[in-house]
């Protein structure tokens, strides 16, 4: 058992004190500040470069799916020769990790470099309005509304890039309405709840039917620096792969639904390498840096098509956390393959602001992933876990219900929040000898314990306390 201690004393006041922003003052304009402090330092930079020197940047984001689930990472079966290439040309991490184990938050935390504790986007929907946590009153989607009407104020990559002259493309998953919304200038997400709204509608038909928006915004779009946030609703169930990949892997497992998620992966990686192959075609591919990364887990329940197993989605298991994330900047950034250093995926914005010649702003956590030394330096990193749909949507520390830190070979997951439904002991694994989490060694290690609650505690503050600064308190 743990003992007690300072930083485990910290944590469970978690949600007792107001570290944190309350989501209507948060609505009353309050980050005004730190949306002039983005702008500014935009601007600067903008009139410092020329279009020639800056780099285009693509996002290329998977979408439910764990950290093996590629060749390259040793899974058995599942071909995926186009990331694997990828990942050959790129500053490669392939202990990458999420900032919370969720769709929204963990794509909120891409596009605004901020944990969703700073940030205040902490669940995929507002509260249920019945037992069926699919129905939608006009009431509820007013509280969508007010969670996503953050992305109006907060920073965000495509906002900051606009402001240096660049163009930019959303296509995919997109939770936080309207694509301008969050400052790109083109884009495939209307938000419209009234015509289906949620999480990307007609952008969820990148990748699955081609990519022809994506040659569409080139077309336009070449004279200027471009951003493309490449999301697609894959491998994401519906796992319904192209029938040729189904065969094959059925060829490898004789159960459906496994076969059907790799077929998924695979499926995924084909439409990553016509991407990339259009960047070739174009002539921009060595003045493109491309980052990539998955924004949650998943491990396929061999028992039911489209549904997951325990310790992945949504937990803050390796399965549910875990990713590789690289970074390819050809000529500018040395190809490499590290398997030890901890990175998260708030590192993608200051990764692509650097490249670009654009200043983080105050409240970034992150760091420049191309520089390998730094991110070596840092040792660690912290995340959240959180519920699926708002216990409080006035709340967003409500939904809270676990943290987790990863330091060197350590891991370390704790329950957290005031209305935490995770159970479970103080784990302490030592994750790089045992990455499937089965011996937790906390009852050996109290000190260790110590330690990794203290740094938890600390990171968790200077969040929140940068919330404030920004003026979320
Ligand atoms: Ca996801």
């Amino acid at each position: 058992m743990y003992r007690d201690s300072p930083g485990r004393a910290r944590i469970m006041r978690i949600g007792k004190e107001r570290t944190m922003l309350n989501r209507r003052q948060f609505l009353q304009g309050t980050l005004a500040a730190g949306a002039a402090s983005w702008a500014m330092t935009a601007g600067a930079q903008a009139s410092a470069a020329t279009n020639g020197e800056r780099p285009n940047v693509l996002f290329i984001i998977s979408d439910d799916q764990a950290w093996g689930d590629y060749s390259f990472m040793g899974h058995p079966y599942i071909d995926t020769p186009r990331i694997d290439r990828l990942a050959r040309e790129s500053l490669c991490y392939t202990r990458g990790y999420v900032s919370a184990p969720l769709c929204c938050p963990a794509l909120a935390s891409m596009v605004t470099g901020l944990h969703p504790h700073q940030n205040g986007i902490t669940c995929n929907d507002p509260t249920a309005v019945s037992d069926n946590p699919w129905e939608w009153t006009p009431e509820r989607f007013e509280m969508r509304e007010e969670i996503i009407s953050a992305i109006d104020h907060l920073p965000s990559l495509p906002r900051m890039l606009g402001e240096a002259g660049y163009q930019s493309m959303q296509t995919g998953k997109w939770w936080l309405g309207d694509y301008a919304r969050g400052g790109f200038t083109h884009g495939m997400t209307h938000g419209d709840p009234e015509r289906g709204g949620r999480h990307g509608d007609e952008g969820l038909k990148i990748g699955r039917e081609g990519l022809d928006p994506i040659a569409d915004f080139l077309d336009e779009a070449a004279s200027d620096p471009f951003f493309i946030w490449y999301a697609p609703f894959m491998p994401h169930d519906p796992h319904t792969p192209p029938e040729r990949l189904l065969q094959k892997y059925l060829g490898y497992i004789d159960n459906e639904p496994v076969a059907r998620f790799w077929a998924m992966c695979e499926w995924f990686d084909e439409t990553c390498g016509d991407l990339l192959d259009m960047l070739e075609e174009r002539g921009v591919a060595d003045n493109t840096v491309v980052v990539y990364a998955c924004d949650n887990g998943w491990i396929q329940n061999p028992l039911i098509r489209d549904r997951f197993a325990p310790r992945s989605k949504q937990t803050h298991y390796e399965g549910g956390i875990r990713t590789p994330i690289m970074v390819r900047w050809p000529g500018r950034i040395e190809p490499r393959m590290d398997v030890t250093t901890p990175v998260s995926i708030v590192d993608m914005v200051p990764t692509a602001l650097a490249a670009c010649g654009i200043d983080t702003t105050p409240e970034m956590p992150g760091l420049d992933l191309g520089d390998h030394e730094r991110a070596v330096a840092r040792g660690g990193v912290c995340g959240g876990r959180y519920a699926h749909t708002a216990r409080d949507n006035h709340d967003p520390l409500a939904n809270l219900d676990a943290l987790w830190v990863v330091q060197g070979d350590w891991k370390l997951a704790t329950p957290a929040g005031p209305q935490t439904t995770v159970d479970s002991e103080v784990e302490l694994f030592h994750v790089v000898s045992d990455p499937h989490e089965l011996n937790n060694l906390a009852a050996g290690y109290p000190e260790k314990v110590d330690e990794l609650m203290a740094e938890l505690a600390d990171w968790w503050s200077e969040g929140a306390a940068t919330a404030k600064a920004a003026g979320n308190g």
